[in-house]
């Protein structure tokens, strides 16, 4: 089964998002495993965003991620890397499908209000950075054959 780590960025929790993001992702069927909100330090904004250290947005961008609260996320279904993604919407918000976060909230792509990893080996990896082993939860949602076949 795969695992996902979703953010709500400073903006989303800022613009009071909070509930109404967790609540598309929740009510999508996925279930959650871990959960905190946290100010994020500039050590794990650079681990966390080591892929793009020479890209050109890189300041800005740790900048915005250091800048206010998140809510941290770790997300386990089946599919769920793509199940998420395709609910969070395309980086550039004014490029995502309506309907999704970002295409129904965001315009800027320096300001797109989530994160959520894009392969099942960097859902591992993402969860791993931001949650100890303690933290994860093992449970079922009642009802989880309403959401999948099998
Ligand atoms: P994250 O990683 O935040 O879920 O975003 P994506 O997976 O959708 O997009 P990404 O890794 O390509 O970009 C990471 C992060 O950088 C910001 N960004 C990106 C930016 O400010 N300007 C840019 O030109 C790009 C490509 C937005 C998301």
């Amino acid at each position: 089964m795969e695992k996902t780590l979703v953010i709500i960025k400073p903006d989303g929790v800022a613009r009071g998002l909070m509930g109404e993001i967790i609540s598309r992702l929740e009510r999508r069927g996925i279930r959650m495993i871990g959960m905190k909100f946290v100010q994020v330090s500039q050590d794990m904004a650079e681990q966390h965003y080591a892929v793009h250290k020479e890209r050109p947005f890189y300041p800005a961008l740790i900048e915005y991620i250091t800048s206010g609260p998140v809510v941290l996320m770790a997300w386990e279904g089946n599919k769920v890397i793509e199940a998420v993604r395709q609910s969070v919407g395309a980086t550039n918000p004014t490029q995502a499908a309506p309907g999704s976060i970002r295409g129904d909230f965001g315009i800027d792509i320096g300001r797109n209000l989530i994160h959520a990893s894009d392969s099942p080996e960097n859902g591992v990896a993402e969860v791993g950075l931001w949650f100890a082993a303690d933290e994860i939860v093992s449970w079922e949602r009642v009802g989880e054959s309403w959401v999948y076949e099998g």
